[in-house]
């Protein structure tokens, strides 16, 4: 048995993650592309409450920067899978095919709805080459979304399986322009083929890619207008790259995050978003007209001794020829977020990580490495909260399934989130509402973690 201390697994970690920076092989922004706009299916569904798509996941080709076309997966064959855009209380019906050549599910992330529709393998069979599904379920809640598959996650969404889901409120914002961000990483080989998935380095730390990613493209410019009210909603969907992002000059107001807007938004310089998460900011840019700004991917820690050594330029805001003609002010309140009740911590979460007896490392909760995660059983309607432990010694972004929760310690305004980074030693009390029958899932959202042990089962009833 190969018995290794923190310490040697710190050592081992920082030794992985130094070839895997995304600095190494960055290509650098000489000429930028516009920023690509979001695909979207077309409805097939003539009634105003409903929305009625289809949409097959398949082989297709993209180039990445550097590197030959490479064969990716794809949802209705782009990288990033199309956007839906619904108004809250749509029913959304995705008549789904699986024409890839291994099974496959949809996980609507952060989406509360019936378990069956999850997407997990729980609560469904894995839709098998040549097969489809019907999810269907209501857009109960406002906010940014996404969906990507829960079979082999780590190599399905890397291959280029995901999508989001706009829904708006009734109390959206009145702005001047509104931009979808998805934030990504890629790693491909010159020759255009994907690097050996579950390599040491990804194992332990996650994936990192060697190219950064805006709506699928290399440094994009992200059209915006000197004096106008600019909405930006960013997701993460990469496997394990946590973008810090900052815009040169400017502060950003956060609106809203997973669950939608936030009653007191909050002005921040830099904008950390791990795996999964979602935020909502508006600016409103100053500068000259034609003015080129650059989006930075600032270094963060995550544990295990892996700091990026410099900024990262992400991408661009390009102001336009002209100024907003009216002057613009910042939101500062939306309606009230039903605040949950706090009951003390009675579920208990320790992430860890250790290494069996082959020395290979495991992602555990509570000891054990999933299947073998204790389930929490707890009734239908009940108020329960997590005590959420991490025990390692790097950060794990922390998602549970089907119901936001809300962090007791959190000071400033309430956050429904779905997603929160737990950092490495930390501890917090994050309280749900289980009001959905039915089994679920909660996971570290790097997903080699999640795919490494790293999931436990809740099961509601
Ligand atoms: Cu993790």
């Amino acid at each position: 048995m190969i018995h290794l201390d923190s310490l040697a697994l710190a050592a081992m970690a920082a030794a992985l993650s130094a070839g895997c920076s995304g600095s190494d092989a960055a290509p650098q922004l000489t000429t930028r592309s516009a920023l690509p706009t979001l695909a979207s299916l077309p409805d097939e569904n003539p009634d105003p409450g409903a929305l009625e798509v289809s949409m097959r996941a398949e082989t297709a080709t993209k180039q990445y920067p550097g590197a030959d076309p490479t064969e990716v997966w794809a949802y209705a064959g782009t990288v990033p899978g199309p956007l839906l855009e619904a108004k809250v209380g749509t029913e959304l019906t995705v008549h789904f095919s699986n024409a890839l050549p291994e099974a496959t599910t949809i996980h609507w992330h952060g989406v509360r709805l019936p378990a069956a529709m999850d997407g997990t393998m729980l609560m469904q069979d894995a839709i098998q080459p040549g097969q489809g599904f019907e999810y269907s379920f209501t857009l109960k809640d406002a906010g940014l979304f996404w969906f990507h598959p829960h079979v082999r996650s780590d190599v399905q969404v890397e291959k280029g399986l995901h999508g989001a889901i706009l829904v708006r409120g009734k109390d959206e914002p009145t702005v001047d322009h509104e931009t979808v961000l998805v934030l990504d990483d890629v790693r491909v080989n010159p020759d255009g083929t994907f690097p050996e998935f579950l390599d040491d380095a990804s194992k332990m730390m996650g994936r990192e890619g060697n190219v950064l990613l805006v709506n699928g493209a290399s440094g994009p410019e992200i059209p915006m207008q000197s004096g106008a009210l600019e909405r930006l909603r960013f997701v993460n969907v990469a496997n394990g790259r946590f973008f810090n992002l900052r815009l040169e000059g400017h502060t950003l107001r956060v609106i809203g995050t997973d669950g939608g807007l936030v009653e007191q938004p909050w002005d921040t310089d830099t904008l950390l978003i791990a795996p999964g998460e979602r935020y909502d900011v508006v600016l409103i840019p100053i500068g000259e007209p034609g003015a080129s700004i650059t989006l930075w991917n600032d270094p963060y820690s995550r544990g295990h001794g892996t700091t990026a050594a410099a900024p990262e330029a992400l991408a661009a805001v390009r102001l336009a020829d002209s100024v907003a003609p009216t002057v613009r002010s910042l939101p500062s309140a939306f309606p009230a977020v039903e605040k949950l009740p706090a009951p003390p911590g009675d579920v208990p979460v320790v992430l860890g990580e250790k290494f069996d007896d082959k020395g290979e490392v495991v992602f555990t909760i509570n000891g054990q490495a999933y299947p073998n995660v204790p389930v929490v059983q707890t009734a239908k309607g009940s108020v329960r909260t997590l005590a959420v432990k991490n025990d390692s010694d790097m950060d794990h972004p922390f998602h549970l399934h089907g119901f936001f929760f809300q962090r007791q310690s959190d000071t400033g305004t309430l956050k429904n989130k779905d997603t929160i980074i737990v950092k490495a030693h930390e501890s917090m009390a994050l309280t749900a509402r289980f009001d959905e029958p039915g089994k679920w899932v909660y996971h570290c959202h790097i997903l080699e973690h999640a795919e490494g042990g790293m999931i436990g089962e809740l099961d509601v009833q």
